[in-house]
């Protein structure tokens, strides 16, 4: 019931500039009002302050601002690792979706062993090998598993920071060559919008439900603005069409809810500057809302 608001301003993870505005977006959208109505008490740490990539060289061109990026992952890590410690619940606010490799290293820490669901357009899941942009925002659920550049895989000085079998990835529907091959390998479950449409919603968080809280004493809920459909949340830097709808996204955060397992959340890649009125930020705070155990009655 105590939560502690962190943004993370980062526009180094991918190549359009946008979301470095998503936490001002999200604060804009009245989150911190949103958790207080519904009984938290809540605490706003304001930014972490991330490099403007502008100023730096982008470096190696597989693995785009791999310095700052690190740099800002380890801030990172250390503020979720202190929030935890705190016994507050950390809510991560991107930024694009390379902040995963600092949230997700500074709550493992505390979980022996914790399962990620990964909602997301995308799988997350290249290496500096076989990402077609460099773009380390399309790195970080590989990293966590272990899998990339030694730099930010051995972040707080462990690897991996969580199994295979615990992560669960849902909306997915573009995927490259080097993430099939890892999906395939390693078998992780992916709930792509195929299958959402054939299971329904409810059916899917059931069973990814089953398998992020299978032995794991934690849950981590990253979640990619663009998993939803660009007509429900056109403000994100990469819109991939056919997603999850509106309501699927919220039956999905309910679900969430009533199993009360998760420990963290983050929710990244909003981009007013693609946005119309700010109604992408809007949508995150309706789904922090419902995560948090908003009901209608
Ligand atoms: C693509 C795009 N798979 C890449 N990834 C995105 O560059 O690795 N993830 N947009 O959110
Ligand atoms: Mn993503
Ligand atoms: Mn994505
Ligand atoms: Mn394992």
């Amino acid at each position: 019931n105590k939560v502690t608001i962190v943004g993370v301003p980062m526009d180094l993870g991918a190549d359009r500039r946008g979301v470095d505005m998503g936490p001002s977006a999200i604060r804009y959208a009245s989150v911190k009002e949103k958790l207080t109505q519904l009984g938290y008490e809540v605490s706003d740490q304001g930014n972490l302050s991330v490099p403007t990539p502008e100023s730096y060289d982008v470096g190696e061109k597989q693995l785009k601002y791999l310095r700052e990026i690190t740099l800002v992952s380890d801030e990172l890590m250390r503020t979720v690792d202190a929030v935890k410690q705190e016994g507050r619940f950390p809510l991560i606010l991107g930024g694009d979706h390379s902040i995963a490799i600092g949230t997700i290293a500074g709550a493992a820490k505390h979980h022996q062993r914790m399962g990620v669901i990964w909602f997301d357009a995308h799988g997350d899941l290249n290496t500096g090998e076989t990402s077609p942009s460099g773009n380390i925002h399309g790195m970080p659920l590989a990293v966590s598993l272990g899998l990339g550049h030694p730099d930010l895989v051995d972040l707080g000085g462990f690897a991996p920071k969580v199994h295979p079998e615990n992560v669960v990835i849902i909306g997915a529907r573009q995927l490259d060559e080097g993430e099939r091959v890892l999906i395939r390998e390693r078998g992780i479950k992916v709930y792509t919008m195929h299958d959402i449409d054939r299971m329904g919603m409810a059916t899917v968080m059931n069973e990814a439900l089953e398998i992020v809280s299978n032995g794991t004493d934690g849950v981590h809920l990253s979640l990619d603005l663009d998993g939803l459909d660009p007509h429900d949340a056109p403000g994100v830097g990469t819109p991939v069409s056919g997603g999850v709808t509106y309501r699927e996204s919220h039956l999905a955060m309910e679900i969430l809810a009533e199993a009360d397992i998760l420990t963290s959340a983050e929710f990244v890649e909003v981009n007013p500057i693609l946005d119309q009125s700010n109604r992408t930020a809007k949508v995150a705070v309706a789904l922090i809302g419902s995560v948090f155990g908003e009901k209608v009655l």
